[in-house]
């Protein structure tokens, strides 16, 4: 057996709060109900070959109609924050024009059942799933749909904005950018870089304004971006391999870091582009004082690092998750936390995500044994802990994910939940790994 504690006993500071994340589109089903519009996910799964097995989000783990017994096994695992997002389609149908009530309705319920349960909810405003009919009108290549977004935001704020203790405003900007516009395997499925690097701009433009939107309102709630950031390391000890690196890294972590909190984009990456890239000719004058207005705190997204050659290209050092993509490496969780802390200052952190995709399967007793999420989870923890003892801000940590759910294109075959849910029959069944994580909770520590 596996010594269950072998970083030793660990406390985090006394009111850590301990959660986990979801998104609406992953989640929620009820995809045509109660107004909702379309959204890109709902077009991009319905496209055929877009996602494994044809999988959509049309039903995903019926949490719209669950969410009542979901939000009674977060506190059954005693969460303390939980962070999910709000679709925008079920806001505004179409991205513009007059909220709709029943939509708004149905968050209200989940914040009000969430301080019920004496558990801090954080809100993320987007996390993906643009209407359709923005979409249609050029997404995030338009600089229209930056300034659609505040006002969408401005809806949720003035619904639900006290009552939301924490806001983000747009989730992984980069996975837009690079997913959706470079490779092409999410919504919008482009293969566009030209095009990627306007989107990043316009999602960075909309992050703003909606943070602008919510000191508007006078709301005394938090707000900040929700970034997945990467901790980049040269695959060798070649100067080559050192400069590809840097470079890597703007485009990674510092393009979205350096706007929001230095109110500039990196001079490399904007060399890079150069100066005839639509990016760099959609910039204007004030663009980036709205990109950095104030933040009350920056949300980190922790999954994996990257080796990078001389060429530029990527190699793999550590063994890889089932999704191919993740390389395991705690100690990538302690660099990123103490780089962002180090390069811009003392601002309040919280993870919204790290987590592991398992293999699981439900077990003929009823149990589900996930012992590779505990050993990930907790040497994930191990390296937060030793961040926070050099220094970092860091205020609360979301395992990725709650509930098993949509995977986007790896549709429901990987499996990212503490909660196992069957799909034919929508039954949730905690994991080892829920179990432990509520001990984790309980000791606040490990
Ligand atoms: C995040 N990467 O996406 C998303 O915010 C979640 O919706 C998603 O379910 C979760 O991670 C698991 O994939 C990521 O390439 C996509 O490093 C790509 C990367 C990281 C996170």
């Amino acid at each position: 057996a596996t010594d269950p504690t072998p970083h030793g006993p660990l406390r985090f500071p006394p009111g850590f709060r301990w959660g986990a994340a979801t998104s609406a589109y992953q989640i929620e089903g009820a995809a045509k109900e109660d107004g909702r519009g379309a959204s890109v996910w709902d077009t991009f799964s319905h496209t055929p070959g877009r996602t494994r097995n044809g999988d959509t989000g049309d039903v995903a783990a019926d949490h719209y109609h669950r969410y009542a017994e979901d939000l009674d096994l977060m506190r059954d695992l005693g969460l303390r924050s939980y962070r999910f997002s709000i679709s925008w389609s079920r806001i505004q149908a179409d991205g513009a024009g007059r909220p709709n009530q029943r939509g708004l309705d149905f968050y209200r319920r989940l914040v009000d059942g969430l301080h019920e349960r004496d558990i801090a909810p954080m809100a993320t405003l987007f996390h993906w799933d643009l209407p359709q009919a923005l979409q249609d009108a050029g997404g995030w290549e338009n600089r229209d749909t930056a300034e659609r977004f505040a006002e969408y935001a401005d809806i949720v704020f003035r619904a639900l904005g006290d009552q939301v203790p924490v806001w983000l405003t747009i989730n992984e900007p980069k996975t837009v950018v690079q997913n959706g516009y470079i490779w092409g395997h999410h919504a919008p499925g482009r293969q566009d870089p030209a095009a990627a690097y306007l989107v990043a701009h316009h999602l960075q433009l909309a992050h703003g304004l909606a943070v602008r939107a919510l000191r508007a309102t006078g709301a005394k709630t938090r707000i900040g971006p929700a970034l997945n950031l990467h901790p980049c390391y040269p695959a060798d000890d070649t100067a080559e391999a050192a400069t590809a690196t840097r470079l890597y890294d703007g485009y990674e972590n510092r393009l979205y870091l350096d706007s929001i909190l230095k109110g500039a984009y990196p001079e490399d990456v904007l060399a890079d582009l150069g100066p005839d890239s639509r990016m760099v000719r959609g910039l204007r004058d004030d663009d980036l004082k709205i990109i950095s207005s104030p933040v009350d705190l920056v949300a980190v997204q922790y999954y994996t690092p990257i080796y990078v050659t001389g060429q530029g290209d990527t190699v793999s050092r550590w063994p890889t998750s089932e999704a191919s993509w993740q390389q395991i490496y705690p100690d990538g969780m302690y660099d990123i936390l103490t780089r962002v802390t180090r390069d811009y200052g003392p601002v309040p952190l919280t993870i919204t995500e790290n987590g592991l995709p398992c293999p699981d399967t439900l077990a003929a007793d009823g149990t589900v044994d996930d012992a590779a999420r505990i050993d990930f989870l907790r040497d994930h923890f191990a390296a937060a802990h030793r961040a926070i003892g050099d220094g970092v801000p860091l205020e609360s940590y979301h395992v990725w994910s709650l509930l098993d759910n949509f995977e986007w294109a790896e549709g429901y075959d990987q499996r990212w939940g503490l909660v196992y849910v069957d799909y034919p029959t929508q039954r949730r069944v905690l994991k080892r790994s829920a179990h432990w994580y509520r001990t984790v909770i309980r000791d606040n520590g490990l």
